[in-house]
């Protein structure tokens, strides 16, 4: 039996943007009203042995350099990408909650180079839709007061302007705008996740073969 394999869409942007809600309102969307097989995943995944690692990291138990981050995080999807490649060609839509573009952009805004940081994910499956969620460089609708490394306001503005290199690079790029139109509100969810289902639905449509391309090549 041929089956069509299924899409990778990534969910992108800063933290508490409201991309888990989303991806989490999208994936029970997919299997349960549309009945197309779909997982979510999260990337730092901090199941795995790398991942616990980075999850002491970024509650500040354990400390790395920039560049050894970088790697670990980069080697934590690297360790799902069988996985990940086989349950697309088992014909599943996988849902993720961040992937290398957050990596590029986080480690950039903490002063690594643009190229070193790509090459390390140079040949992960490249994804058929990203959805960047974006809030407007001048909106003051997100506050930060988490105790992770990197939530803070200066550091999350940082990161902004580096995923802004990502917005014109990829035909699969989609913005999510998060605020209203009059820049002091939060839309809100429903209206976010009906224009999300159209990307995606859009995206589904766009699978002709099994072929599974490689980012970055
Ligand atoms: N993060 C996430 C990175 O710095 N590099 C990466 O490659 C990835 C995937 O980890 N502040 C950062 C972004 C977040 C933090 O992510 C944890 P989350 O989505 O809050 O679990």
């Amino acid at each position: 039996m041929c089956t069509k394999r299924g899409a990778l869409i990534i969910f992108e942007g800063l933290d508490r943007i409201g991309k888990t809600t989303q991806s989490k309102l999208l994936s029970n969307y997919l299997s349960e009203e549309c009945g197309i097989l779909c997982e979510r995943l999260a990337f730092p995944d901090r199941s795995t042995q790398i991942g616990s690692l980075i999850d002491n990291y970024l509650q500040r138990k354990i400390e790395f350099n920039d560049h050894t981050i970088h790697l670990l995080f980069s080697a934590n999807r690297w360790e799902c990408m069988d996985s990940m490649r086989e349950k697309l060609l088992q014909g599943y839509t996988l849902i993720v909650d961040r992937y290398a573009y957050s990596g590029v952009a986080f480690s950039q805004a903490k002063g690594l180079d643009k190229k070193w940081c790509q090459s390390c994910d140079i040949g992960l499956i490249k994804p058929d839709l990203v959805l960047y969620f974006n809030r407007g460089i001048q909106s003051n609708c997100l506050s930060y007061t988490g105790d992770e490394r990197y939530e803070t306001k200066q550091f999350q503005e940082k990161v902004e302007s580096q995923f802004e290199q990502f917005r014109s690079s990829s035909h699969q790029w989609k913005d999510i705008n998060v605020i209203n139109s009059d820049n002091t509100n939060m839309r809100d969810k429903e209206s976010i996740q009906n224009e999300i289902r159209l990307y995606v639905k859009e995206s589904l449509e766009k699978i002709k073969s099994n072929n599974i391309e490689e980012l970055w090549k």
